[in-house]
């Protein structure tokens, strides 16, 4: 199992001190723990319905083994509107401040300057932007605050994605976007990023199909991958499951099937599942002593 590494200007829990910066590795692949505090979440939208609970989700997260906990204030998914700015703050800033110093690892799920910037002084670590840093404003913020980012390809936005389906070179777009971005992120000054094919957004099922395979021709840019395949209706109509909370076990496969081609890190609402079934995966790779 190889080893990825983030960098940040800023500590980070768990991090050793480096010439660069703040070194955060590990080993094989981690979990990002998905924690929406939003009411329409197409699987967990309503669950944490207070900042206790959803402190208390987070550090449930963290205990089961999740490396970061990515905190969602607007659900993205297909046809859904965009929340006001002010409506997104008040829903993921309590929870990042009664989470600071916690010691627990975690990324803003947000396309919004504003929202990333008053996150990161409320404690957040990383900013996890589902548009890919294309606002110059959001590349600029990370880049001052010194935080890393995670890049994610969509077209469009979520209202609308979904009718931006047709690609004359799906493969070639969606990674040749990401690693513009990266190169254009780490020259503006972002310390490090992560790369992720935005699974379900602007993409039909068989495109996510197509992505997950192709996923070795994206690690070789020699970023971080992210995969977030959790209970999306890709995953539903792979496995013949209706209703999203039930898909965990067909993520964890489809996860496992994104691990074995390079990605280093999942995005998963089930963290348990997840962390269980990787260890099991990541044994079996192990080379006997
Ligand atoms: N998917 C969702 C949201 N944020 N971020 C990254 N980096 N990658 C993803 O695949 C991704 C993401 C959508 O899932 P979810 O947060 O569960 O739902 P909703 O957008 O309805 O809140």
């Amino acid at each position: 199992m190889g080893v990825t590494s983030l960098i940040s200007r800023r500590p980070l829990p768990g991090a050793e001190r480096t010439e660069e910066g703040y070194r955060l590795s590990w080993r094989g692949v981690a979990v990002m723990g998905v924690l929406n505090v939003t009411p329409d979440s197409f699987s967990d939208g309503g669950q944490w319905g207070s900042v206790e609970a959803a402190v208390q989700a987070a550090k449930a997260m963290a205990a089961a083994g999740a490396l970061i906990v990515d905190i969602g204030g607007e659900s993205t998914r297909p046809g859904a509107e965009p929340v006001p700015v002010e409506v997104e703050c008040d829903r993921v800033l309590p929870v990042i401040r009664a989470l600071e110093g916690s010691g627990i690892l975690l990324s803003v799920d947000t396309r919004r300057t504003e929202v990333a910037a008053a996150a990161l002084a409320a404690g957040a670590h990383i900013i996890n932007d589902v548009t890919g840093l294309r606002d110059p404003q959001m590349m600029q913020v990370c880049a001052e605050k010194g935080v890393p980012a995670v890049i994610m390809h969509m077209r469009g936005e979520p209202r609308t994605m979904q009718q931006l389906t047709d690609y004359d070179d799906l493969e070639g777009e969606v990674f040749g976007f990401l690693k513009d971005q990266a190169e254009r992120a780490l020259a503006a000054g972002v310390p490090s990023v992560i790369l992720d094919p935005g699974l379900g957004f602007a993409k039909t099922a068989e495109q996510n199909i197509a992505l997950l395979r192709a996923l070795p021709r994206l690690v070789a840019y020699g970023y971080p991958v992210l995969v977030g395949a959790s209970r999306k209706s890709f995953v539903g109509q792979l496995s013949g499951i209706a209703v999203p909370k039930e898909r965990d076990s067909a993520s964890v496969a489809v996860h496992l099937f994104a691990a074995s081609r390079g990605a280093t890190l999942v995005r998963a609402h089930n963290v348990p599942a997840h962390v269980s079934a990787l260890a099991a995966w990541e044994g079996l790779h192990c080379e006997p002593n």
